[in-house]
């Protein structure tokens, strides 16, 4: 047998068996560095569009050398998660509800991800004993999306999503690097032709080209920021506590696309689509027991809160005044009281007016007096 007939037999060899763990997609791709990606991540620096959240070392990002030394192959790996919510809790007045992004439903994918990865790394460590492999999901340096282009998964849309012929864009991705010289797959040939759906839909034109995004301007982003949303997104967030779909939900590719092919990603309507008031006042430990379990829990109870409270404002839902008022007065952190004085001049009404009068008294944070201001000056606005 030639060196490319066992390697391509290993090859089949771990395909069947990803098959067989509930990897949904697999490619093969060669370990060069990405030297395109790289011109597009110092443009991104350059313009300001990262989130933060991204790995830092340009060289890293763009080099599966840096990250092994001998690194000749990548693997990636694709796991489809479901785009629908069976029997969706209503949402109605005075039982207002938020809604997670659908990368949040369900146990977090991390987790889930990591689970195949490692069974597939010990599989090929038994077929091949001098194998040296690492693996990683969206914290990892590389760019998840370029290796699945690359692996021929699919192609990165004008959302920028990595989107596969079969599960649409609604795949959670995930990469081996290795030392093993697997021969690699050919990229999907496909792209989005003239639409710019996604681009028009973007709640707050985030989407600054085709392929190309602002992540300051994201709403995905901006719900995951523990400061401020800044005035100009406010209202855009509408009932969304963490993530957006937006550019995804209206994508022609993942029309009538659902697939429920993992237990750990079937979400529980009321994680994913919780009622907000009584996320206002949860403990941490209510917190860690209702969303421990989702990727939404990460950056802590905060923002959540925040979003819940912004929620509430879009609807403007006047059973929620009395709880907001409460956080007003008594909440220590000043993103929460400062959001809800927001939130009671959106709303309205004698009551948030009286507490807004009241809250400007007796509150000391400067950022905080800036949103009883702000409430009050909507508030009157809107008489
Ligand atoms: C930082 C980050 C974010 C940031 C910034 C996102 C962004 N687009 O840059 C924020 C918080 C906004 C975010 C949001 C989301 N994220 Co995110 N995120 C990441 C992370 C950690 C790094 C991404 C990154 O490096 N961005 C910088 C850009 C430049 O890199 P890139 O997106 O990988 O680049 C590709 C394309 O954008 C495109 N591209 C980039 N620049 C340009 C320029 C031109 C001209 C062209 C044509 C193309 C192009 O080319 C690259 C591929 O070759 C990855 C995990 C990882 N390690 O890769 C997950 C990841 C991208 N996120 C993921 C998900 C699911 C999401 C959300 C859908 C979650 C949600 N529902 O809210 C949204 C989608 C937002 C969007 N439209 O991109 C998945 C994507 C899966 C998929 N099918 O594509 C990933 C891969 C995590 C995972 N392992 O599954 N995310």
């Amino acid at each position: 047998m030639s060196d490319r007939q066992y390697w391509e037999q290993t090859k089949q060899a771990i395909k069947e068996y990803a098959s067989k763990i509930g990897i949904d997609k697999i490619g093969f791709a060669s370990a060069d560095p990405f030297v395109e990606l790289r011109e597009r991540l110092v443009e991104h620096r350059e313009k300001g569009y990262e989130s933060g959240f991204e790995e830092p070392d340009l060289e890293k990002r763009t080099q599966p050398q840096r990250i092994m030394e001998g690194a000749r192959s990548l693997i990636s790996i694709a796991l489809a998660y479901p785009s629908k919510l069976e029997n969706p809790p209503k949402s109605e007045p005075g039982a207002y509800r938020g809604i997670l992004c659908r990368a949040a439903w369900g146990t977090d994918y991390h987790h889930v991800l990591r689970d195949r990865m490692d069974k597939l790394s010990r599989f090929i460590q038994e077929l091949e004993p001098g194998a040296k492999i690492e693996s990683m999901v969206d914290t990892g340096a590389l760019s998840d999306r370029a290796v699945a282009e690359r692996a021929g998964l699919g192609w990165v849309g004008k959302n920028c999503a990595l989107i596969t012929p079969e599960f649409g864009s609604w795949v959670y991705l995930g990469e081996l690097v290795t030392n093993l010289p697997l021969p690699p797959d050919q990229p999907v040939e496909e792209g989005c032709g003239d639409c710019n759906i996604c681009v028009d839909a973007c709640p707050t034109g985030a989407l600054v080209q085709g392929g190309q995004l602002n992540a300051q301007r994201c709403v995905a982003y901006l719900t995951q920021v523990k400061d401020f949303i800044p005035d100009e997104f406010r209202a855009k967030i509408g009932n969304r506590l963490y993530g957006c779909d937006t550019c995804q939900t209206v994508c022609p590719k993942n029309r009538g696309i659902h697939f429920q092919n993992h237990a750990e990603f079937t979400p529980d309507p009321e994680v994913a689509k919780p009622l907000l008031i009584p996320l206002l006042e949860m403990s941490n430990k209510e917190f860690k027991e209702k969303f421990g379990i989702s990727s939404s829990s990460w950056r802590g109870k905060k923002p959540i809160q925040r979003n819940a409270i912004l929620a509430l404002a879009h609807f403007q839902d006047r059973s929620a005044v009395p709880h907001l008022v409460r956080l007003l007065e008594n909440d220590p952190r000043p993103v929460i009281r400062g959001t809800a004085a927001w939130a009671l001049g959106k709303i309205g009404g004698e009551d948030a007016h009286a507490a807004l009068l009241q809250a400007k008294d007796r509150d000391d944070s400067p950022e905080v007096l800036q949103e009883i201001d702000k409430g009050l000056d909507i508030l009157t606005a809107a008489r």
